[in-house]
């Protein structure tokens, strides 16, 4: 099914009864994020959103180089009780208590920081500011998350949407899923990443049963029915991989990386490169295909890493000019580029992820070989010539293809977190226990969180509201 743009509509009735994907486990959640709300504030929640996290099977850092990705939401999620209130304040108490209580005012507030709650008001402040909310109504909230962090399953985006969604329903505003996916979006680089929309779009997109396939400018996407006789099955590598912080700082290396990529590219191929940011608008101007770009790559760029001085030469431009065209805030020092393998492996990417897409829908014979191929070759990329991998995910990834994986990678950022492996459904208890007995057993730190470690998943339902009227 092609992606249809639809208005959010909340969910209504008996919350017990309504929210679909949940079992007796999530039943008694929301109860007991009730009676905490309860406790807290003397009365009920008058609704609740609720965000997932994903999992990317395919099309790692290409989102943000305008090209499609491949992920499905986990149902793993964050949920949000919401009571409006009329005091002008924003109070926020977390089921977990090592984040601490935070209240703020409604027309008051500064994203200047990353503590838990700043994600809450970058979702806030993008969706006050887009629907241009001049007096926007107090709310008494409490949210508890189940995504595990800093794991590259999306943790603080679905924050962030889910943030944003209850903003939107409590201050009475309307948005189509697209609109709210592009606006979280944005406001999520509020507070660090450059990251191209893959994360929210999925939260918001997703839908039971099926992965997407989620493309750019303008946002859009498509069901992808996965082959029967296989499961996605995630593990944590336990190396946290912490975007705000250190691979923050890597995340958007590689995206400045990439950018200037596509204006190296472009200059040399006679392109206005001022008007390009991304390496899929070299394809677009050139009208040229895949293949062909990989060709040009390794015609005009060079494998050694550029210098400042040698792109500025390239692009005829100061310093200064490069820091404004090229650079951000939180890169302007970088001093080595490398150029190559970077786009190398964006343009691969690009093409397996359309490679991937096609066998899931021709079926052939030999359908999940070729899936997990290219799976192992996207993570071989990633690793090689992206280098967002890390020692314990490429051992992690070693010990899921060895225990009967037809295709295991890293999946999110990297740099840490987690892998997805494609593991035929006849062979998942013997791949859970070799993994276990490989992975996680020699280390018993690792061992005693295993259960929210090493699990089997499967498509899950996208963002929604929740009303009990
Ligand atoms: O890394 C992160 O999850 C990015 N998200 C996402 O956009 C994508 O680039 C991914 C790597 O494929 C954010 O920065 C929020």
């Amino acid at each position: 099914m092609e992606g249809e743009n639809k208005e959010f509509v909340p969910i209504c009735g008996d919350l017990n009864i309504v929210y679909p994907t949940s079992g007796a486990a999530a039943t008694s959640r929301y109860q007991a994020i009730k009676k905490k709300f309860d406790s807290l504030y003397g009365v009920a929640p008058l609704f609740y959103c609720r965000a997932p996290g994903r999992v990317n099977i395919i099309g790692e850092h290409i989102d943000y180089c305008g090209y499609g990705v491949l992920p499905m939401a986990i149902e793993q999620d964050i949920v949000i009780a919401v009571a409006p209130s009329h005091d002008g304040k924003i109070v926020l108490c977390n089921m977990d208590t090592k984040f601490k209580r935070y209240e703020v005012g409604t027309e008051d507030y500064n994203i200047d920081g990353k503590e838990w709650y700043h994600y809450f008001l970058c979702g806030y402040k993008g969706i006050v500011e887009h629907l241009d909310i001049k007096h926007p109504i107090g709310m008494n909230i409490v949210v508890d998350g189940n995504v595990p962090k800093n794991a590259g399953l999306s943790s603080s985006s679905a924050f962030v949407c889910c943030s944003g969604l209850a903003t939107m329903h409590a201050n009475g505003g309307k948005l189509t899923k697209i609109e709210i996916a592009e606006v979280c979006t944005k406001c999520e680089r509020y507070i660090g990443t450059e990251g191209g929309g893959m994360d929210q779009a999925c939260s918001f997109l997703a839908g039971f049963g099926t992965a997407k396939h989620i493309e750019f400018d303008p946002l859009r996407y498509k069901d992808i029915t996965i082959p029967d006789g296989v499961v996605f099955v995630i593990a944590n590598s336990l190396v946290e991989m912490n975007k705000s912080k250190t691979a923050g700082t890597h995340f958007n290396v590689r995206v400045v990386e990439c950018r200037t990529a596509a204006q190296v590219l472009a200059k040399t191929k006679g392109i206005d490169w001022k008007s390009v940011r991304k390496l899929a608008q070299v394809q677009e101007k050139l009208d040229v295909t895949l293949e062909k770009m990989l060709e040009f790559v390794d015609e005009v760029l060079h494998n050694e890493p550029y210098t400042r001085e040698e792109i500025c030469k390239i692009l005829e431009i100061s310093d200064d000019e490069l820091i404004k065209q090229c650079l951000s805030e939180s890169t302007e020092h970088v001093s080595s580029f490398k150029l190559q393998d970077r786009a190398r492996h964006v343009y691969s990417e690009a093409k397996r992820v359309l490679e991937f897409r096609e066998v899931c829908e021709r079926k052939p014979n030999n359908a999940i070989v070729c899936l997990g191929g290219l799976m192992n070759k996207s993570h071989d990329s990633c690793s090689f010539q992206y280098e967002c991998s890390c020692d314990e995910l490429d051992e992690l990834v070693k010990c899921c293809r060895s225990a009967g994986a037809l295709g295991s990678r890293l999946t999110g950022a990297g740099w840490g977190g987690c892998t997805v492996s494609m593991v035929p459904s006849s062979l998942l208890h013997d791949f859970l226990h070799k993994v276990q007995f490989e992975y996680y057993s020699k280390d018993p730190a690792k061992l005693a969180v295993i259960n929210h470690s090493l699990f089997a998943t499967s498509p899950g339902d996208g963002a929604a509201i929740i009303t009990s009227e």
